[in-house]
């Protein structure tokens, strides 16, 4: 595939309104990609039902999701912006790559672990073969760089393995992609729990600082957030209460942890807490009030998905005949 830019992918579930772990960790550094790459970013609600959705709350959330990632500073001018299930050829490709993958692969996955652990009553096999759905994702459109947070790194690395060993066996079809991880806030984590990370889905409301969430509220999540009993605002590996707020702060002011450090010396948690809640207040702001903005425009929203769509499918579909000559299908 002839290509002008290097091609760039990313994706996210439809499960809810993101959270500061999903805003740092990835889509706030989606934007700045759109001017050097070509982008494509998804809101990938065939993933999402791996877990049982509300079917009303799943179409709500995947419209609310585009009007998200439009709030942040992807401009559909220049990047494609979809929903999966909007392109079969998402779920076509997934197929073809699932007689690439060995089933040991999929179990070893952190992500298949975790799930199964917190929904035991719904082991189902999308929740296994959700990695093979994601490299096709990738893979039908080029791309050259994932840019995600670090629990995506595995999913990554899977996709890397089953292109190489199509790659191996029909030639150079796929281009081998790299996941592009930010250097400060690739895993934000829980403000109760500072080993597990900030998940969408925590049910502890207290846990999780959501982008919506109005100034308050944020306030008093970061008052509650767990540290430590030693008092002094520094990062170490056993102080992972103080280290996430300090990659936070980090994130929202551009300051580095010396810096911070610094600046807090000999002062109490109190006021560091204060100033992380007002560093993320300030940076949610005009991503909260243009969200507003957009979400009034049902009719714009719905025309940047049909947009999205369209385009994307016309991409994908090259691909995909690519690959179902190589395997054999007959072509009618
Ligand atoms: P769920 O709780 O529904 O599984 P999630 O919060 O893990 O959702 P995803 O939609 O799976 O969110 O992820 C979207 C993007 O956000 C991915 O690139 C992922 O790596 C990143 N991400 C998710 N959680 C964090 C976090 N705590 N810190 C940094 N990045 C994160
Ligand atoms: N699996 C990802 C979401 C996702 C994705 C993708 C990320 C779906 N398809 C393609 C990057 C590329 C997640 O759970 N965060």
């Amino acid at each position: 595939m002839e290509k002008m830019k290097k091609r760039v992918y990313s994706g996210i579930q439809p499960t809810g309104v993101f959270t500061l772990g999903n805003f740092v960790g990835a889509v706030r550094g989606w934007p700045k990609l759109q001017e050097e790459y070509d982008c494509i970013y998804s809101v990938a609600d065939q993933h999402a039902i791996t877990v049982r959705q509300n079917p009303a709350d799943l179409r709500r959330q995947s419209r609310e999701m585009v009007a998200l990632l439009l709030a942040s500073g992807i401009d559909p001018q220049k990047s494609i912006v979809f929903v999966q299930s909007h392109v079969p050829a998402h779920a076509q490709l997934s197929w073809v790559l699932g007689c690439f993958c060995p089933f040991g692969d999929l179990t070893r996955m952190h992500q298949f672990k975790e799930k199964s652990a917190k929904h035991p009553e719904d082991i189902n096999g999308g929740l296994l073969t959700y990695p093979i759905l994601m490299a096709a994702d990738i893979l039908l459109y080029g791309t050259d760089y994932v840019p995600v947070g670090v629990d995506q790194k595995q999913h990554v690395e899977l996709t890397r393995d089953i292109a190489q060993r199509f790659n191996g066996v029909y030639g150079d079809v796929f281009t081998i992609p790299d996941a592009m991880i930010p250097k400060v806030g690739a895993k934000v984590m829980s403000l109760q729990e500072p080993a597990k990370k900030m998940s969408k889905s925590d049910s502890n409301e207290n846990a999780v600082v959501r982008v919506l969430d109005e100034p308050d509220a944020i306030l008093r999540k970061f008052k509650r957030a767990v540290t430590d009993s030693e008092g002094s605002v520094r990062a170490a590996e056993d102080k992972p209460g103080v280290t996430n707020l300090m990659s936070i702060y980090s994130v929202c002011t551009g300051k580095t942890f010396e810096e911070i450090e610094a600046a807090f010396a000999g002062q109490g948690y109190g006021v560091f807490k204060q100033a992380v809640a007002e560093s993320v207040i300030d940076t949610l702001r005009p991503f909260q009030q243009e969200y507003k903005r957009l979400l009034a425009d049902k009719a714009y929203l719905d025309g940047v998905m049909a947009d999205g769509a369209a385009r994307a499918a016309a991409l994908a579909a090259r691909l995909l005949t690519k690959v179902y000559k190589k395997v054999g299908f007959l072509q009618l």
